[in-house]
């Protein structure tokens, strides 16, 4: 197990449909900490840097459309073992193939209105928690609670 950090998106339609509240508990109530939480709208240049890895796809100009349209709300999720925890939250990546019981197969339908982002790797983590808070937005807990919340 090791200590990670993620970075959470509540992409556009979770914000307009009013799931915010319902993502950000699921988080919580595994055990994961919040320290980071902005609601923004996302600048393109920003939103290209964040899906670099995707720049040249089809779908590419849309996903840039997606999360620069309208507000989404932006976390910063830690714990042990956070990437991997947060992904299996999330789901697949396509809400019809994404398990009952996670966020995506939950409330999802369509691969192009997904809900929600969580960095795919304890590296990406990092690059994308650096590329969206500033030191000075970041809030980290005293970790000694976390022999409270998982045993090794
Ligand atoms: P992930 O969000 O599960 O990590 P990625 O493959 O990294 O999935 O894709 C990033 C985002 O791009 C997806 O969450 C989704 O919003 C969008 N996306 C991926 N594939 C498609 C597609 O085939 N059509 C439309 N949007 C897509
Ligand atoms: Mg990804």
């Amino acid at each position: 197990m090791a200590h990670e950090r993620t970075l959470i998106l509540c992409k556009a339609d979770a914000v307009a449909r009013g799931l915010v509240g319902e993502i950000i508990a699921r988080f919580e109530r595994r055990g994961f900490t919040i320290s980071g939480l902005k609601m923004l709208k996302v600048p393109a240049e920003l939103a290209k840097r964040h899906y670099a890895e995707h720049e040249g796809k089809g779908f590419f100009n849309g996903l840039v459309e997606y999360i620069t349209g309208a507000p989404i709300v932006a976390l910063v999720v830690e714990g042990e073992d956070a990437v991997e925890g947060c992904r299996s939250t999330i789901g697949a990546t396509n809400p019809i193939k994404a398990a009952p019981g996670s966020i995506r197969g939950d409330f999802g339908q369509t691969i192009g209105r997904n809900l929600v982002h969580g960095s795919d790797s304890p590296g990406s983590g990092e690059r994308e928690v650096a590329l969206w808070f500033t030191p000075a937005e970041l809030y980290p807990r005293d970790h000694d609670q976390k022999e409270w919340l998982v045993s090794a």
